[in-house]
């Protein structure tokens, strides 16, 4: 995420009011703190802010809230809604005639929610070339190997 938010993404403090940028969707929310850190590394917020993690009160959530963090652009950690909700901001920008890309990361366990196919068919029937989903292809989900299922979904 460090390298797609410094070299590839088009999201800073200074655009990020402005829907005229790109997105991005952290689909398997459980990874928040993957998130929080690459968002400190692109200014942000400030160091200290990264130890709130988790506590009472706190704008940084274990899950993003999009409207406690900044940065944060989609409220996630029920899994497979995050594509979904990538599927249509890609959907918008391509009506409105946008160049930007929206990007998710979805986890190889997450493709076990059905919710995922039918992003999927809605993505593949409006033809949203500027949606890029990457799979977090660990092989395990929480603390087990991928389901059968799920492995032949990523094939
Ligand atoms: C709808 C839904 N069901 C169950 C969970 C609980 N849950 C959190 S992480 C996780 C495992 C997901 O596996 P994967 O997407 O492969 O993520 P990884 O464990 O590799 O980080 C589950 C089932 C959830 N967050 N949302
Ligand atoms: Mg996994």
């Amino acid at each position: 995420m460090a390298a797609l938010y410094e070299e590839i993404l088009d999201i800073a403090v200074q655009n990020f009011s402005s829907k005229e940028r790109d997105h991005f969707i952290l689909s398997k929310g459980h990874a928040g703190p993957a998130l929080y850190s690459t968002l400190y590394l692109k200014g942000f917020f400030d160091h200290d802010f990264l130890w709130s993690l988790n506590r009472n009160g706190t704008h940084l959530t274990s899950h993003p809230d999009r409207n406690l963090t900044p940065g944060v652009d989609t409220t996630t950690g029920s899994l497979g809604q995050g594509i979904s909700v990538a599927t249509g901001v890609a959907y918008a920008k391509k009506i409105e005639g946008a160049p930007y890309f929206t990007y998710t990361l979805v986890g190889d366990g997450e493709l076990n929610e059905g919710q995922r196919w039918e992003a999927a068919q809605f993505a593949a029937h409006h033809e949203l070339s500027h949606l890029i989903v990457f799979v977090d292809d660990n092989k395990k989900q929480l603390d087990g190997p991928l389901l059968k299922s799920a492995k032949l979904l990523i094939l």
